[in-house]
């Protein structure tokens, strides 16, 4: 199947995303894996952009990899993410792309699990569907920095603890499992072998909110989390917003003019925080559905495409079944025909005895003999006829 992702795929083939916190370490797992030469982050910008596609072959499979932009970009806004990665999954799931599995990278070595760590799970999480964990794999990077230093390790664990039970418990108790990378082949392959060894696909829930139950990308539950969130932080803003507000009463009544400027500065800081967050939200609802339907446009005709070509080899496959039908009959009068002159033959008169029958079949050809044996002819005839179709269905 030729594919608006770039790429060629066949019937067999398998699919596996690779997601998380932009920095997470996704790039580096894939290319692990691939030995291939990909854009790998080494400062704090986010380095995969749009979803990319990266092909290898293992334990007998054609397994398509997916690099996936992650969240918490310091260039965009998460729901520009979200937006990029729910076109990539809506244009898979109208080319018949159904993943495998997905691998879901946080780093362990981060000291706390941060408002956007916490956020981007819950989108995740909301993503995939609460009731597809068992497709997914919880994998911890970065091990291999504290590898030779018990202290450090230590503390990794106490994190992966933490972790497990408390930001992952819903993902853990739906079915994921949690796993180290430590940065090594091995432990790639490891993980993607578990994937591959369910050898089961599934649908995300964004793809069926989206394609089946018709909802706008705002309306998807993975964007009501982002769009919690931002109502949160506008809270959070309004609060300080008011509080400096307060201060600013008291130092006016002090005359203190110095205070008065600084905190006035502070209120123009979170104003424009408040600004970009509600704009952010605005653009979540709409911008982002703009976006969306433009591209659900593409995906509408690729898809008609699609049906077209299929439903274009199903005719000729009626076609094909129809023709070696009628082949097959030929093929068995022709022999019960065979038998008959076989018969007709052993039966025949000295060769001095006068034709008893003459005939042109449909094709041209004059044949001439007994009655039992023009018969047959004709029969014979009648395959040659169909000859070159013969050869076309088998070939
Ligand atoms: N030591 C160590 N470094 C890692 C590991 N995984 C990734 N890195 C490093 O972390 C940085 C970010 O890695 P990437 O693979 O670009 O991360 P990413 O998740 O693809 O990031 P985005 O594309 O920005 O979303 C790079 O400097 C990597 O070399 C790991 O397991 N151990
Ligand atoms: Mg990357």
């Amino acid at each position: 199947m030729s594919s608006a992702l770039g790429k060629t795929f066949g019937p067999e083939d398998l699919f596996v995303s690779v997601m998380g916190l932009t920095g997470s370490g996704k790039s580096s797992f894939i290319s692990q894996l691939t030995k291939e030469s990909i854009a790998i982050g080494h400062n704090l910008q986010s380095c995969t952009k749009v979803p990319a596609i990266y092909t290898i072959k293992c334990f007998g499979k054609v397994v398509h990899l997916i690099d996936t932009p992650g969240f918490d970009d310091s260039n965009r806004p998460d729901f520009e993410v979200l937006t990029e990665l729910t076109t990539w999954l809506n244009i898979a799931y109208n080319l018949e792309v159904r993943l495998s599995g997905v691998i879901y990278l946080h780093r362990i070595t981060d000291p706390k699990m941060g408002g956007a760590a916490s956020l981007n799970l819950r989108t995740f999480y909301k993503l995939i569907g609460e009731d597809k964990m068992n497709s997914v794999i919880l994998a911890t990077t970065h091990w291999d920095t504290a590898k030779d230093d018990s202290l450090a390790l230590q503390k990794l664990y106490d994190r992966e603890k933490d972790l497990k039970q408390n930001y992952w418990a819903p993902l853990l108790q739906g079915g994921a499992i949690s796993r180290r990378h430590d940065n090594t082949v091995k432990s790639a392959m490891e993980m993607l072998w578990e994937i591959l060894a369910k050898n089961d696909t599934f649908v995300l829930k964004v793809q069926t909110e989206m394609n089946v139950g018709n909802l706008r990308l705002g309306e998807t539950s993975a964007a009501k989390e982002i769009n919690h969130e931002l109502i949160a932080q506008q809270e959070k803003f309004r609060k300080e917003m008011l509080d400096i507000q307060k201060e600013q009463e008291k130092a006016f009544k002090k005359k203190d003019e110095t205070y008065q400027k600084d905190l006035e500065r502070e209120k123009k800081w979170y104003q424009k925080q408040l600004d970009e967050s509600v704009n952010a939200q605005k653009r979540l609802q709409q911008s982002a559905q703009e976006q969306m339907e433009t591209k659900l446009g593409e995906i509408k005709t690729l898809s008609d495409a699609l049906q077209e070509i299929k439903s274009k080899q199903k005719s000729e496959n009626e076609k094909s079944t129809t023709l070696r039908e009628d082949i097959e009959a030929l093929q068995k009068s022709n022999e019960e025909y065979k038998a008959a002159l076989d018969q007709a033959l052993a039966k025949m008169p000295p060769a001095s005895t006068p034709p008893a029958a003459s005939v042109t079949t449909p094709n041209g050809f004059s044949v001439s003999g007994n009655e039992d044996v023009v018969l047959m002819t004709m029969g014979v005839a009648a395959v040659a006829s169909v000859a070159p179709y013969v050869f076309c269905t088998v070939m």
